[in-house]
């Protein structure tokens, strides 16, 4: 609609656009670089040129947003922008983000550094930006309304606080929220201790990574914001497996995991083959008395949990969110249950009425990993992904943790399938089948069988019971 208000608008809105390219070009070039990524690949840790020394975090399919200093205070260049994000390869989204990429880049400071961010708005709303779980002045807190007028498209804002706090934290807009999560807009913020810490442990590897969800129809690119539970792409920092990277590690190596949820529902994280404990969450550290062993997290919504772990027994270790549908990618839930549900003569009779008819779910689910129907463009099949002995049949939330001996001190390069010492793999078997115990003629083990009484009889203790008895009435014999 081309309304006179729209038009006036507008024109308003372009004329500032004009004047405030030509009248702040010096103060555009007093912000600091606003450092664009174009790769949804993990980069390497970044290592810090100046400031505070601090071991950098590894983002998961992300990367760390270099900074300067600036008579001591650490700068850094935030740009909210409309963005296309490959969740894995053959799907690229439309989506929301910062520099260039959803989430946006990752922000390491140390204890104590005073930190100052730039946000321009590039989006054609009014955004604002929150830092979770950061002790700061209220009016830095990012609340548009509340504690701050919301940043204008075109208009950058300036944030400035020392972090206070070590630990694991995020940052998203607080304004028009639901749209502008739904559309990607989030980054991690990780704060090192200053030196060391009683509660903090040096680790070898530290990773981090955001829970994040989109609803985007098959066939296109943009997500629907609306959705409130029902998404169909559970993602790891806006990627779906196969499009997750691994987590390469040496053996023996103590490995950090830092892991922010911000979809709308809870996710229990699962690690194959290790114990880890959780560490810390975006509260703090947690006392060393207080920490207990577990294989599974879960992580609630606006939670971090920070899990450590002594990576010691070589291989690849799954990791993944425990709820199955979160480990597939889009698929309609509207799908009957057809196992043992013969559909082929079913199938040829629709087929002639709807010719692209295709029968499912006859013996199970698992036929879908490897069908080869054609797919709507710019989607991903539900349950995809090669491993050495055949299809993954898992999306979604997935990746894996590949533990070996040869992986070198700060390489994050991927070391290829493991290679099983003979022995050491479930195999199939060819031998007789094992009679199972119970059933043997001698009695079993399990479950003896009652010997005979002589005479033939079994003689059957009955409890009469006291009240109820008489003629006709429900005794326990
Ligand atoms: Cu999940």
């Amino acid at each position: 609609m081309f309304s006179r208000r729209n038009f006036f608008r507008g024109a308003g809105a372009l004329t500032a656009a004009v004047s405030a390219a030509s009248v702040s070009r010096v103060a555009l070039a007093a912000l600091p670089e606003a450092v664009q990524q174009t790769r949804p690949d993990t980069m390497p840790p970044l290592q810090p040129a100046s400031g505070r020394p601090y071991r950098p975090v590894v983002t998961l399919n992300g990367w760390t947003l270099p900074f300067r200093m600036n008579q001591g205070v650490k700068e850094f260049h935030l740009v909210a922008e409309p963005v296309q994000r490959e969740l894995a390869p053959g799907m690229t989204a439309r989506l929301w983000g910062y520099n260039g990429q959803s989430p946006g880049p990752t922000i390491e400071v140390v204890e104590g550094d005073r930190v100052r961010v730039f946000v321009t708005n590039r989006l054609p709303e009014h955004t604002s930006m929150h830092w979770h779980g950061q002790r700061l002045p209220n009016g830095m807190d990012g609340v548009s309304g509340l504690t701050q007028t919301a940043i204008q498209p075109g208009q950058t804002y300036v944030y400035e606080f020392e972090a206070r706090r070590p630990g694991s934290f995020m940052y998203h807009p607080h304004a028009d929220e639901m749209t502008q999560m739904a559309m990607g807009m989030m980054g991690l913020w990780i704060t090192h201790p200053k030196g060391r810490h009683p509660l903090i442990d040096e680790v070898d590897r530290d990773f981090c990574f955001l829970l994040n969800a989109f609803d985007i129809d098959p066939g296109s690119a943009t997500p629907r914001i609306m959705t409130m539970l029902d998404f169909n792409l559970w993602c790891w920092n806006s990627r779906v497996f196969p499009g997750i990277d691994t987590l390469n590690v040496r053996k023996n190596d103590k490995v950090r995991i830092r892991v922010g949820n911000l979809t709308m529902t809870n996710h229990p994280i699962h690690l194959h083959g290790h114990e880890f404990t959780v560490t810390g969450t975006d509260g703090g550290p947690i006392p060393k008395t207080a920490r207990w062993p577990e294989v599974t997290t879960d992580i609630a919504v606006g939670q971090m949990r920070q899990v450590e772990f002594v990576a010691d027994e070589e291989g690849d270790w799954a990791f993944h969110c425990h709820k199955s549908h979160h480990t597939m990618n889009a698929m309609g839930h509207q799908v009957p249950t057809m196992i043992g549900v013969p559909q082929q003569d079913l199938a040829d009779k629709i087929s002639r009425l709807v010719p692209d008819y295709m029968a499912m779910g006859e013996r199970g689910m698992a036929e879908m990993g490897a069908m080869q129907m054609p797919l709507p463009d710019n989607t991903l099949p539900m349950m995809t992904g090669e491993g050495p002995f055949g299809g993954v049949e898992m999306g979604g939330m997935f990746s894996i943790l590949k533990v070996r001996k040869g992986q070198k001190p700060g390489d994050y390069s991927d070391p290829g399938w493991f290679q099983h010492p003979a022995g050491t793999q479930a195999r199939l078997w060819t031998g007789p089948a094992p009679q199972a115990p119970r059933t043997d003629a001698a009695g079993g083990q399990a479950m003896p069988r009652q010997a005979p009484a002589a005479g033939g009889s079994v003689d059957l203790r009955v409890r009469k019971s006291g009240g109820h008895g008489g003629p006709g009435g429900h005794g326990e014999h």
